[in-house]
C-alpha cells in the first residue's frame, strides 16, 4: 500500500472512531449525590455510547426520548416482560401509570429517580438513583437555540382524558394534531381517576333499573356546585353525558359498571366492571386510540407560550422540548386541556391561604402552568378562589381513597369510635367535618362485604393501608378506640341500612350492612384534590378574553376550565367534563381548519 493509501486509511479509521471517542467523553458522569449515572454505569460493562446513540458525531435525542427507549428495550425487554418477572409486592415495571417509557425513571447522564415516588414512598432500589426522590424534574424552561418552525392544524396542550380526547376527535374530523404533554409520561390526573364517570340515562343504567334523568343530573350538579356553576355548561355536561359514555365504549373502554357518588340522587357513576378505577382504564384506552391513529405525541414538550396574530388571533404555541429546547409550532387552533393546580403549593395557599400545608391527591405536574399560559394569552379567568378538598387521601400519604368505598356502604368513623357526617354528603361538608374532628383525621370503617363489591379496595390492601379486626371490637382495639363504642356504632348503622333510615346522619343510600367478618379500616384526612377555578370558556369551548369575547383558534377544556362545577364539583363529574368538552372542543378546532394533506 503507498504511503498515501496508507494516510486516507488511517484517516478513516480516526474518522469513524472520533464520535465514538467523543461519546465516550460524555459518559464520565458523577451525578449529585455521589451515584454514578447510568452511563457510567452501563460503561463499566462495556455498553459505551453508541450502543444507546449510534455512531454519530451529533448526538440526538428527541423530545420524547422515543429512539433510546427502543434501545433500552433491545438489550433489558419491554416494561410488561419485566414486570412479568418481577417477584416483589410492589412491581415497579407494572404500575397504574401503564406502558411508559425506560427513560420516565432510568436517566443516562443524571440522577435515575422512582417516577413512582411522586406520590408514594416505596423502598425500592434504582440503578444510577435513588428511590427517595419525590420532586420530579420538568423542562427547565432554558431556552437553547431557535430551531425550525413546524406546522399543524391543531395543537392540543395536556394529555389527560380531556387532551386526549380532543386530540382523537379533531384527528377523527380530519385535522392534523400535535399533542403536547410537559411530563415524561401521558395521561395527567385522569391516569389516576379512581371513582368513575358521571352520566345520565345511559344503556347501562337502563339495564340496571335505574330511573335517571339529565335533568336530576343537572339538578346534582348545580346543587353540589351551590348553584354558582355556569348553568349552560353545567347543562352541556349532563346532555351529553350518555352519548360520551357511548362514545367511549365504542373506543373500547368498559365502563358498564354503576355505582353512587355523594352529592349524587341515584346510581350514575360508571366504572370497570367489578368497581375497578376508571382512570388508568380509559388513558389506556385513549392511548391506544392515539396511537392507533399514529397521532404526534411529544411528552417532555411544555408550552411555554400560546401565540398571537395583530387581530389577536392564536396562532399557534411555543414549546420548551426536554431536548430540544425552545421551538414554535403554527397552528390554526390551540386547544388547552393542561389540568389544574392542585400539586401546586403555593398556588394553592395563595388562593386559599387555609389550605397551606395539605397533602394532594394529584400527580407532580398538576402545578397550573396552563392556566398561566392561558391568562397571559388574554383569557378571562373565574372561579380560581374554588379549590376542593376530598375528604378521604389515606392519612400521611397522597393517595386517594375512591369515594366509591363509601358509596358501596362504608361509613366514617372518628377517633372516639363514634359517626359523624352523613358519608355521601357533599365533600366540602365531609371534608369540613372531618377536620373537626381529634386530630382532623377519621376512619373508613367497611366489612368483608364491601371490600368484596369493589376491586380497587384491594389496592388499599397492597399498599398496606388497611387495619383489621376479626370483630368491631378487635378493630376498635387495632385502632386504640373504645371497643365497646365501635361496636355500639356499627350495630346503630346496621339497624338504619335494615330500616332503609338513617335517623342520625340522613345519609340516603345505605347499600350495605357491616356484619360480614373481617373488619377494616382505613386513617384518611382531607387533601386538596380539585381547583374548580379556571380559563372561561363558552358552550363552545372558546377561551373568552377580558373583553367578554372568545379569543379566536383557542379552545380550552376539563380542569384548566372554570365554571361547569361553581364552588364544589361532585365525585364522577370530572371524567365526565373530560370527555364531553373534549369532544366539543375536537370537534370545533377542527372546524376551524381546512386540512392539510396527512
Ligand atoms: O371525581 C372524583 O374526583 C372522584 C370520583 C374521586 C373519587 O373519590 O374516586
Amino acid at each position: 500500500m503507498g504511503n498515501h493509501r496508507k494516510i486516507i486509511l488511517i484517516v478513516a479509521v480516526l474518522a469513524m472512531l472520533l464520535p465514538v471517542g467523543l461519546l465516550q467523553a460524555k459518559t464520565d458522569i458523577q451525578v449529585a449525590g455521589g451515584n454514578i449515572a447510568l452511563a457510567e454505569l452501563h460503561k463499566a460493562n462495556k455498553v459505551g455510547c453508541v450502543e444507546c446513540h449510534g455512531v454519530s458525531e451529533k448526538i440526538v435525542v428527541d423530545d420524547s426520548e422515543k429512539g433510546i427507549n427502543i434501545k433500552c428495550i433491545e438489550c433489558h425487554g419491554a416494561l410488561s416482560e419485566l414486570s412479568a418477572k418481577s417477584k416483589d409486592p410492589i412491581n415497579p415495571h407494572g404500575s397504574h401509570l401503564g406502558e411508559i417509557n425506560c427513560t420516565v425513571c432510568h436517566s443516562g447522564h443524571e440522577q435515575s429517580r422512582v417516577y413512582c415516588n411522586s406520590c408514594h414512598s416505596f423502598n425500592l432500589p434504582i440503578a444510577g438513583g435513588s428511590s427517595e426522590i419525590k420532586k420530579i424534574v420538568v423542562p427547565s424552561g432554558k431556552s437553547t437555540k431557535k430551531s425550525a418552525v413546524e406546522k399543524c392544524d391543531v395543537v392540543v396542550i395536556g394529555t389527560g382524558a380531556a387532551g386526549m380526547t380532543a386530540a382523537i376527535t379533531a384527528h377523527d374530523a380530519g385535522a392534523k394534531v400535535i399533542l403536547l404533554e410537559k411530563q415524561p409520561i401521558t395521561g395527567g390526573n385522569s391516569m389516576l381517576a379512581a371513582g368513575g364517570m358521571n352520566a345520565a340515562e345511559t344503556s347501562f343504567q337502563k339495564a340496571k333499573n335505574i330511573n335517571d334523568s339529565v335533568e336530576l343530573m343537572y339538578e346534582d350538579t348545580m346543587k353540589g356546585g351551590k348553584n354558582t356553576n355556569d348553568p349552560e355548561l353545567a347543562r352541556i355536561l349532563a346532555k351529553n353525558s350518555a352519548s360520551s359514555v357511548d362514545w367511549l365504549t365504542s373506543i373500547g373502554a368498559d365502563i358498564s359498571d354503576v355505582g353512587r357518588m355523594a352529592g349524587a340522587s341515584v346510581n350514575r357513576t360508571h366504572r370497570p366492571t367489578g368497581g375497578a378505577a376508571v382512570g388508568s382504564h380509559i388513558v389506556n384506552v385513549l392511548r391506544k386510540n392515539a396511537a392507533d391513529r399514529k397521532i404526534d405525541i411529544r411528552v417532555n414538550s411544555k408550552v411555554v407560550k400560546i401565540l398571537e396574530n395583530k387581530g389577536g388571533k392564536v396562532t399557534g404555541v411555543v414549546v420548551q422540548g426536554k431536548h430540544r429546547g425552545e421551538y414554535t409550532i403554527e397552528a390554526k387552533a390551540v386547544v388547552l386541556a393542561a389540568g389544574g393546580f392542585s400539586a401546586n403549593p403555593e398556588k394553592v395557599a395563595y388562593y386559599r391561604p387555609e389550605f397551606k400545608g395539605m397533602t394532594t391527591s394529584n400527580q407532580p405536574g398538576a402545578t397550573g402552568d396552563g392556566v398561566e399560559i392561558g391568562a397571559n394569552a388574554g383569557a378571562e379567568l373565574k372561579d380560581m378562589k374554588e379549590i376542593q378538598i376530598h375528604p378521604t387521601v389515606a392519612a400521611g400519604s397522597r393517595i386517594l381513597i375512591t369515594e366509591a368505598v363509601r358509596g358501596n356502604g362504608a361509613i366514617l368513623v372518628n377517633h372516639e369510635g363514634k359517626r359523624f357526617v352523613n358519608e355521601l354528603t357533599t365533600r366540602d361538608k365531609a371534608s369540613e367535618a372531618i377536620l373537626a374532628q381529634t386530630g382532623q383525621s377519621a376512619f373508613l370503617v367497611l366489612d368483608e362485604g364491601i371490600r368484596k363489591s369493589l376491586k380497587q379496595i384491594d389496592g388499599y390492601f397492597h399498599l398496606e393501608l388497611v387495619k383489621e379486626g376479626n370483630t368491631p371490637e378487635e378493630l376498635a382495639k387495632v385502632l386504640g378506640m373504645p371497643p365497646e363504642i365501635l361496636a355500639q356504632t356499627i350495630e346503630t348503622y346496621n339497624k338504619a341500612v335494615d330500616a332503609k333510615n338513617d335517623d342520625e346522619f340522613k345519609r340516603s343510600d345505605m347499600p350495605l350492612a357491616l356484619r360480614t367478618a373481617k373488619y377494616y379500616a382505613i386513617e384518611i384526612k382531607p387533601g386538596i384534590h380539585y381547583t374548580m377555578g379556571g380559563l372561561k370558556i363558552n358552550a363552545n369551548t372558546q377561551v373568552i378574553a377580558k373583553s367578554g369575547k372568545p379569543i379566536p383558534g383557542f379552545f380550552a377544556a376539563g380542569e384548566v376550565t372554570g365554571g361547569v362545577h361553581g364552588a364544589n364539583r361532585l365525585g364522577g363529574n370530572s371524567i365526565s367534563e373530560t370527555i364531553t368538552f373534549g369532544r366539543i372542543a375536537g370537534d370545533n378546532a377542527a372546524k376551524l381548519v381546512k386540512p392539510v394533506k396527512k
